[in-house]
């Protein structure tokens, strides 16, 4: 069985606690149950986690690209918060790692301010999601499930 490796960055682990109109009443313990469900439904074990550092999202992408070359990994589910528009660092990882991101939003950062508008992450991704709100991690789930499938 292969896994989803589930990432987020910057203070989305205050999920649920503010900003309840833009992201919802979700936390974060909440957004993983969610996905274990939507893992467990499409035949996928998931690893969930969260960091506030971009070292440790590049790290963990760099890690993921071991993994998927070794056949474990269907691919990673990134939701890099506010580093997907600042962050060459992150781009430059998922594509030294040759790895299957799928870039999650929860908001829809187009209809947000302009310095949202811009995503280093897209260019390097292979699908690009955002707006379903937390449940865009199922459809997420859902949607790598499909491309390993197709792999
Ligand atoms: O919509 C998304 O999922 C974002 O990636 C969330 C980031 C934001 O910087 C991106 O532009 C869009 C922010 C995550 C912070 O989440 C919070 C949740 C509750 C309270 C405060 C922050």
């Amino acid at each position: 069985m292969k896994t989803a490796l589930v990432l987020n960055g910057p203070n989305l682990n205050l999920l649920g606690t503010r900003e309840p109109a833009v992201y919802g009443s979700a936390t974060l313990a909440d957004v993983e149950q969610l996905c274990e469900k939507a893992c467990a439904a499409h035949g996928l074990k998931l690893d969930f986690r969260q960091s506030n550092h971009e070292g440790v999202l590049v790290d963990w992408i760099h890690e993921a690209g071991q993994l998927q070359a070794q056949g474990k990994l269907a691919g990673v589910i990134l939701n890099a918060g506010a580093y997907t528009h600042t962050s060459i660092a992150l781009h430059d990882a998922i594509k030294g790692a040759a790895v299957t991101v799928i870039e999650l939003h929860i908001s829809n950062v187009h209809a947000r301010e302009a310095f949202r508008h811009h995503s280093y992450i897209s260019p390097a991704a292979k699908s690009v999601m955002a707006g379903f709100g937390v449940q865009g991690y199922a459809l997420a789930v859902a949607g790598l499930a499909g491309l390993a499938a197709q792999a």
